[in-house]
């Protein structure tokens, strides 16, 4: 398995969850200063030319949450996902998929000073729905989906984390906590030292 990262992007979070499975794999430093991510070789394993990505035998597996997500089913023993069919997985699939097309476009329009001129029909709405959303999905104590670590948190944690870096938004003190908690955990400081020290 080969994971193609940056340990200054996006793909700490993916760095991260390969790190709490504990999953061996090759780690490919891509130089996005460099332009590597906008070469020939890299485009045809990720036509955005994003990281990070994951290459298992031929498939390509791009976004950073379809990594974490594809990861967790392929190691369903190390229970990194609540079982296929039970409530915990819809609860679950919301915290993977309300991060990537909500949480981070508003994040990067909010970033920016811009704001969307019709909320109604921008998928994320705006930023006072997405701080109430956040604050809602943020667990007083634990875990995104009760007392177990999950993919959840990588994810929506992981982004709740990667933007307080940024000032993309103003952590609550529930949120404060959670990030708290994340940055607590052994497999978050081993891979996220260069960033957090940015
Ligand atoms: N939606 C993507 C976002 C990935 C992304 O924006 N990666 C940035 C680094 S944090 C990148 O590769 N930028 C290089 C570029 O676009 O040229 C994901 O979740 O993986």
């Amino acid at each position: 398995m080969k994971h193609y990262f940056n340990p200054m992007s996006r793909g700490v979070t993916t760095d991260w969850m390969l790190r709490e499975m504990d999953v061996p794999h090759e780690q490919i430093i891509v130089d996005i200063a460099a332009g590597d991510n906008k070469s020939a070789e890299y485009r045809k394993i990720n036509p955005m030319q994003k990281l990070p990505a994951l290459v298992d035998g031929n498939t390509i597996v791009t976004e950073v949450a379809g990594i974490c997500a594809y990861l967790a089913d392929k190691f369903p023993e190390k229970g990194f996902a609540p079982d296929i069919g039970t409530a915990a997985r819809g609860s679950y699939f919301r915290y993977l998929f309300v991060t990537g097309n909500t949480l981070e476009p508003a994040f990067s329009l909010a970033a920016l000073g811009i704001e969307h001129p019709n909320p109604g029909s921008a998928g994320w709405g705006d930023m006072p729905r997405v701080l109430d959303t956040i604050e809602a999905l943020t667990p007083d104590d634990s875990w995104a989906l009760g007392e177990k670590f999950t993919t959840a948190d990588v994810v929506f944690g992981g982004l709740l984390d990667f933007s307080t870096v940024f000032n993309w938004f103003e952590a609550s003190p529930k949120v404060t906590a959670y990030i708290e908690r994340i940055r607590s955990r052994p497999a978050y400081r081993e891979t996220h030292g260069a960033f957090i020290d940015s």
